[in-house]
């Protein structure tokens, strides 16, 4: 480094690079080698921008960032020093000439977009889909033909939160995938609820400002148990089957790769022939449905708020890269539009699998992670009317808001009505739009006449013989052409009303369909929820309002919620219905599913068989599982060539899937003050409580020796060779859930 006194105050520093210091020690210096540009993704390429002519428009073809090795201002001059402010001496004020200090701040000052006004907290992956070619009897969208295999990218998110609140939250999850077919881009914007807490998108921003955090104080973030929230389900009961899935399990999920994906409303399917079916969407995880407990999602909400999204990067980065299928429950496109007397176009109603079963049409498998966070998970902009030819949309009062809310949207946003210009949201199949300038315009555009007709440019864009003129003449195009083509549908002469159909006026069968689906351990998480959020409710007369409610679904539910409140059971609104069948597909418990990329926790300590422990480890590799060894400090454990993933202090049981004691018992461990409770001891106790599968190298002495009683429902002891296989059998049906049952 150069130097020189300055009137003998302060050193004056040049542009010079600092000298490293010798080879020996480790560097602390920059790096000076430059790193060749990154390359761009195939999703970075530019939107084909069509001229009359077919030559190139000029336009670059890239979208990639960092394009040279050297500091430049944005616009490609070389920067010698971005580290000091050109001044009027090096004590003086600064110039207002310096050009790069504007721009560096400028542009800084107005990083941030606004976020969503609800999603705004969301991680999102890239991936394939890859069609069975089964769906190709009900409808021609080329990208479900056979074998066909699409681009696509998929964000998951929270609803009420703020971009920077909890991933753990109890909350419905968004669920948005963006398919970049040969015919367009399609997006199927749905979540892991497979209903909605309105029957008419009017209503959205009621629920949503009831959602949110108080006006006054902006407290809960990302909470529902608070009383603007309960004030308006309680009084809006068509939100209560909605309510009820947050309050179970569902609303609290393990992993993103562990939810199914619904597109809630009913779309309309159209066949090359013309003929039309209604279906509903479904993404079924290959990993099965799981979902944290509360205690686990309280944790994990401090001890890592970034729990799914780490999870789900996590898992893509090992290897354990997520799957779904999407499936299809097909109904005939009747004039009532309904099914076993479900209104088809009430989004607060499901259609039971045991009546309609879910058909798989192609597997999707997430791959990657994004390249930059903003560019992609923030800029994607998903909407319902990003339709391809054989998909479209239904009357249901909800998607009809939902198609002119998701573009509004985007253009405060967003900035302006470009955004599907930006590399994420671009098209994989070739542009020739008749859209012009605004805020942002990357395409040049050829051609003088964005109009159509036209014969200044030869007439291009072309669209199909009979279309535009007068419309009096329908376009020689059948659906299989790859042209978009409305579906044809009668709509009844009507008066103009704001009314629902006396179809939409059943607010709880289907609530109580859900109840009395559920297995008992997780009727008490429903019981367990509903008193939590309640309980945080200051206003008593919205309890009672909540329990009248409840009531309606069931009359036990309603008792046990009112009890652990502490109060009266009042009359119910309604009296519940009598003949329910419930759908055991709604469970979450009683099967197995595959294990890859769960967690399982071995705490090791210096007295441990370092050697059978390496072989523990690698038996749980083998099988997909991640081994997370716990040690009482960083670093080597003893002489071996284990490393420690986490040490006593700063573990946590919301980490694991399962836990495998493997240490001598002889080492205290923390460092930090345990007044009496060790941090094992904690870490035992919560994973005991959260019914996860312990197993113990050595004899049943080891849980002795933890507190655990010889016995205990999903444990297990023995030599590294007997664990490996009992641990991941347990595993795969998530958690023990008879200890819980036991337990409650
Ligand atoms: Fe959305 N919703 N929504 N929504 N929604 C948005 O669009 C809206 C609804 C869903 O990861 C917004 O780009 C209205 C149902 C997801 O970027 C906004 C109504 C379902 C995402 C919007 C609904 C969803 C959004 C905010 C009632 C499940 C995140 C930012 C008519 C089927 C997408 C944005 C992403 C986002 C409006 C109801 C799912 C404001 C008006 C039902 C997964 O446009």
């Amino acid at each position: 480094m150069t130097t020189h006194q300055d009137n003998g105050l302060e050193a004056e520093r040049t542009a010079t690079p600092p000298t490293g210091p010798s080879s020996e020690q480790p560097s602390v210096t920059e790096p000076t080698e430059p790193r060749p540009p990154l390359p761009p993704s195939p999703e970075q390429s530019a939107p084909a921008t069509v001229t009359p002519t077919g030559a190139p428009t000029g336009a670059d073809e890239t979208a990639v960032g960092q394009q040279g090795p050297d500091l430049t201002t944005s616009l490609g001059t070389r920067l010698r020093d971005t580290d000091h402010s050109l001044k009027a001496g090096s004590r003086g004020p600064l110039l207002l000439q310096d050009h790069h200090l504007r721009e560096k701040i400028t542009h800084f000052d107005h990083e941030r977009i606004p976020e969503r006004v609800v999603h705004a907290r969301g991680a999102g992956a890239h991936g394939e889909f890859v069609a069975y070619g089964n769906a190709a009897g009900v409808t021609c969208a080329d990208f479900l033909a056979e074998g066909v295999r699409t681009p696509v990218f998929v964000r998951f998110s929270t609803v009420l939160g703020s971009r920077g609140s909890a991933d753990t939250v109890r909350d419905t999850r968004g669920f948005a995938t963006k398919f970049y077919t040969r015919e367009g881009v399609f997006d199927l914007v749905g979540n892991n609820m497979p209903v909605f807490f309105i029957q008419d998108g009017i209503k959205f921003p009621d629920i949503i400002h009831a959602g949110k955090p108080h006006p006054d104080r902006e407290i809960p973030q990302a909470q529902s148990a608070h009383d603007t929230f309960w004030d308006f389900v309680s009084l809006h009961t068509e939100a209560q089957h909605h309510t009820m899935w947050n309050m179970s399990d569902r609303g609290i999920p393990r992993s993103f790769r562990m939810m199914e994906g619904f597109g809630v409303h009913t779309f309309r399917l159209q066949d090359a022939d013309g003929s039309t079916t209604l279906a509903k969407l479904h993404w079924k995880p290959r990993l099965g449905v799981h979902s944290l407990t509360w205690e686990e999602a309280q944790l994990a909400g401090g001890v890592d708020p970034d729990f799914h999204r780490r999870d789900l990067y996590d898992a893509i980065e090992s290897g354990a890269c997520p799957e779904w299928e999407l499936g299809l429950q097909v109904f005939p496109d009747t004039e009532e539009q309904t099914f076993e007397g479900i209104d088809l176009l009430d989004p607060t109603k499901m259609v039971p699998e045991e009546l309609a079963p879910v058909q798989p049409v192609g597997r999707m498998t997430l791959t990657g992670t994004p390249t930059n966070f903003f560019a992609e998970v923030e800029q994607v902009a998903f909407h319902v009317g990003n339709l391809v030819p054989g998909i479209d949309v239904t009357d249901d009062p909800l998607m009809q808001v939902r198609l002119f809310s998701y573009v509004d949207t985007q253009l405060t946003r967003l900035g302006g009505p470009n955004f599907n210009q930006l590399p994420i949201n671009r098209s994989h199949a070739p542009v020739n739009d008749m859209l012009r300038d605004g805020f942002g315009q990357q395409a040049v555009h050829g051609g003088i006449a964005p109009y159509r007709p036209n014969s200044l440019d030869g007439g291009c864009p072309f669209v199909p013989p009979g279309s535009g003129g007068t419309g009096a003449e329908t376009p020689q195009v059948t659906p299989g052409e790859g042209w978009f083509v409305e579906t044809p549908r009668e709509v009844p002469a009507s008066r103009k009303v704001r009314a629902a159909p006396a179809s939409f006026a059943d607010h709880f069968t289907q609530a109580r369909l859900f109840w009395l689906s559920m297995t008992s351990v997780e009727q008490d998480h429903i019981v367990a929820a509903y008193t939590f959020e309640l309980g945080k409710c200051y206003e008593s007369a919205i309890r009672e309002r909540q329990l009248m409610a409840l009531g309606a679904i069931d009359g036990s539910l309603a008792e046990r919620v009112a009890e652990g409140l502490g109060m009266p059971v009042p009359e119910p609104v309604e009296q519940p219905a009598a003949d329910v069948a419930p759908s055991p597909a709604l469970r979450q418990v009683g099967e197995e599913w595959p294990v890859d990329g769960r967690k399982v926790g071995i705490l090791v300590d210096t007295g441990s068989d370092l050697g059978a422990v390496a072989d523990l480890r690698d038996g749980l590799l083998a099988v997909g599982v991640v081994p997370l060894v716990i040690a009482p400090t960083g670093g080597p454990v003893g002489d071996s060539e284990l490393g420690a993933d986490r040490t006593y202090d700063t573990v946590r049981s919301v980490e694991m899937d399962g836990l495998l004691l493997a240490n001598s018992a002889s080492d205290a461990g923390s460092s930090a003050p345990d007044h009496g409770r060790s941090p094992v001891a904690l870490l035992v106790d919560e994973v005991y409580r959260q019914a996860k599968p312990i197993a113990a190298l050595g004899g049943e002495e080891v849980l002795t020796a933890v507190g655990v009683a010889p016995g205990t429902l999903g444990t297990v002891s023995g030599d590294a060779d007997d664990l490996v296989g009992p641990m991941v059998g347990l595993l795969a049906r998530h958690r023990v859930w008879d200890r819980l049952t036991d337990a409650t």
